[in-house]
């Protein structure tokens, strides 16, 4: 389906995510819930669905990570070899799920961006792109290298802002003992084309 979620409760949503997150991340989500409904301003998207999708995208956050795999099995979510090595990868997976059956949202372009936020993909719709660059923009996150050029740009051309944090992402996951999955690679290639045709 792909209609507003006109039926949904935002504010049971809000308590029952207050319960099954940490403070910060609760934080962090109504950050982004917030933040994204300022791009889907500039960008002319649906407020309603920026706002579910801000607001539901880390619900499976803290989920253990010793039992993610587990749960993502039970529930039949396939899962890439990738991320059995790197399991907090599947908070992306499992939170569309549970943003389905949990929290009864039907939209699929609200479960896309769910189901997207932490590698991006090919060809994002305009929902995806504004739930990657919320999640790593909003106000309350601190520590991230360009984060005002990046705040900047993401009113300016998300696209262009997209490639940012993806860049400062991977030479971060480059710096660290962390796994590049290919798709955060490949999203990056895919973008840095796009911006490059573009200009
Ligand atoms: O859940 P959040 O912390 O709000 O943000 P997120 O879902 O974007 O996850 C951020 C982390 O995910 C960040 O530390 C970078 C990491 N990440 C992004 N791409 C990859 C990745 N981690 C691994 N191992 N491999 C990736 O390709
Ligand atoms: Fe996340
Ligand atoms: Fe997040």
């Amino acid at each position: 389906m792909n209609n507003t979620e006109t039926s949904i409760d935002k504010n049971k949503i809000r308590k029952e995510l207050k319960r099954v997150l940490d403070k910060k991340r609760y934080i962090h989500s109504m950050g982004v819930a917030n933040t994204a409904i300022a791009l889907a301003m500039r960008y002319g998207e649906n407020l309603e669905q920026a706002e579910l999708a801000g607001m539901l995208h880390d619900c499976a956050k803290c989920e253990a990570t010793k039992d993610i795999v587990k749960v993502c099995e039970s529930h039949q979510i396939p899962i890439r070899e990738i991320e059995r090595r790197n399991p907090s990868l599947l908070h992306t997976k499992l939170g569309a799920y549970l943003a389905e059956h949990t929290y009864g949202i039907t939209d699929e372009l609200i479960l896309d961006a769910i189901r997207y936020h932490t590698t991006g993909r090919h060809n994002m719709t305009m929902l995806e792109k504004v739930i990657f660059v919320a999640d790593y923009i909003e106000p309350n996150r601190i520590s991230a290298p360009n984060l005002t050029a990046i705040r900047k740009m993401a009113f300016v051309d998300i696209e262009q802002a997209l490639m940012m944090i993806l860049k400062d992402t991977l030479v971060y996951l480059e710096s660290s003992e962390f796994e590049i999955d290919d798709m955060t690679r490949e999203t990056y290639q895919f973008y840095k084309q796009q911006v490059l045709l573009i200009s």
